[in-house]
């Protein structure tokens, strides 16, 4: 007999596989396809997770959701939430980050939870309260119950530079050992059209920008390029918006940069689940650890490229109100103009 649970399940695989052949498509930066759904490139890897997550998700209004661009810096700041928020919820010797991947502690709705279930059971998938998720979802996709609900949203933007080089070298590693590596030329003219895994990368950071200077309470947008200039300040700011401010005690007892020092690149690196682990999604934890710095890019760009991307920040974050520091503490802003 066949249960009504698998109905449902074969019958959302047809209208899935109906309604994918509707949709744009373009070569990834790894090899599989993207597929153009609301306005973004979607990874053929999770594009059914992701349609999932956005009808049957109920967000609570207590929830916080780790939001990101991809290589903007996802596993760090999922790292300092959790540690963020829970740190009263375990010994601080015993922080789940020394034997658990940061993308293990705060799970994925597209590239995890959802991945091969349309309707996962959530209740106990995360181990501590309130539930903090992540997703690299655009903020105009996102479920409307996260969007109308109380809940919280941190976000995490990066220097275009930066990520495109970030990206650039983890979709190598990401390619069949068979396949040709896209070259920096091909993955350059791909991100300048704006295609990319969850792309176009200035209509999801800005999305989430306007979203936040509408609604700050909602949304925290924070920049890698800050919390690498002043992690303390920011990650008070953080704990504050996540409702669980540092107390003077804690001050006094140097909570805070034991979080920034339990969550920076050069400890998570070394740590062993980091090294050997891999991700649900099949991807080594390693690959997350590459250089985790600040212009890193100049090593890379050619100065054709950078002049174009120069210009592109321009008219992109025109009339934004948003800049991007794309060169370690030198204050090189890209301001609006
Ligand atoms: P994801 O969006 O695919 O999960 P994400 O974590 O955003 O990846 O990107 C990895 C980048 O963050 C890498 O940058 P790089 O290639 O320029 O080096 C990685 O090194 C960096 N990174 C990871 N952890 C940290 C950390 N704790 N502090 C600073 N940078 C980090």
């Amino acid at each position: 007999m066949v249960s009504k649970s698998h109905d449902v399940y074969s019958s959302w695989d047809d209208e899935f596989t109906k309604l994918v052949q509707s949709f744009p498509k373009e070569k990834g930066w790894a090899g599989s396809n993207l597929y153009f759904y609301q306005g973004f490139w979607c990874p053929s890897l999770v594009l059914k997770a992701f349609i999932s997550f956005q009808k049957h998700f109920q967000a609570f209004n207590s929830d916080i959701i780790v939001a990101t661009f991809p290589k903007c810096g996802t596993t760090w700041l999922k790292a300092l939430t959790f540690s963020t928020l829970y740190r009263n919820q375990f010994p601080w010797d015993e922080n789940p980050l020394l034997t658990f991947g940061p993308h293990q502690l705060v799970r994925f709705f597209e590239y995890d939870l959802y991945l091969n279930n349309p309707f996962p059971d959530l209740r106990n998938v995360c181990a501590y309260q309130p539930r903090l998720f992540s997703t690299h979802a655009p903020y105009a996709t996102l479920p409307t119950s996260i969007k109308d609900s109380g809940c919280k949203i941190v976000y995490i933007c990066r220097n275009p530079m930066d990520m495109f080089i970030s990206l650039w070298l983890f979709s190598a590693k990401l390619r069949d050992k068979n396949q040709e590596s896209l070259s920096l030329d091909e993955a350059f003219d791909k991100f300048y059209h704006g295609i990319s895994a969850h792309g176009p990368f200035f209509d999801h950071v800005l999305g989430y920008w306007k979203a936040s200077q509408e609604n700050p309470n909602k949304i925290l947008f924070l920049n890698f390029e800050d919390l690498k200039e002043d992690m303390d300040s920011h990650l008070k700011i953080l704990a504050m918006f996540l409702g669980v401010p540092f107390t003077d005690d804690e001050e006094k007892q140097g909570v805070v940069e034991k979080i920034a020092k339990i969550c920076s690149f050069e400890n998570l690196k070394e740590l062993e689940v980091n090294m050997k682990d891999v991700h649900t999604s099949g991807v080594p934890h390693t690959h997350f650890f590459r250089k985790g710095e600040v212009g890193d890019w100049s090593n890379y760009l050619t100065p054709f490229m950078i002049e174009c991307l120069e210009k592109l920040i321009q008219e992109k974050l025109n009339g934004s109100g948003l800049t991007f520091k794309l060169l370690s503490e030198t204050a090189n802003n890209i301001a609006s103009p």
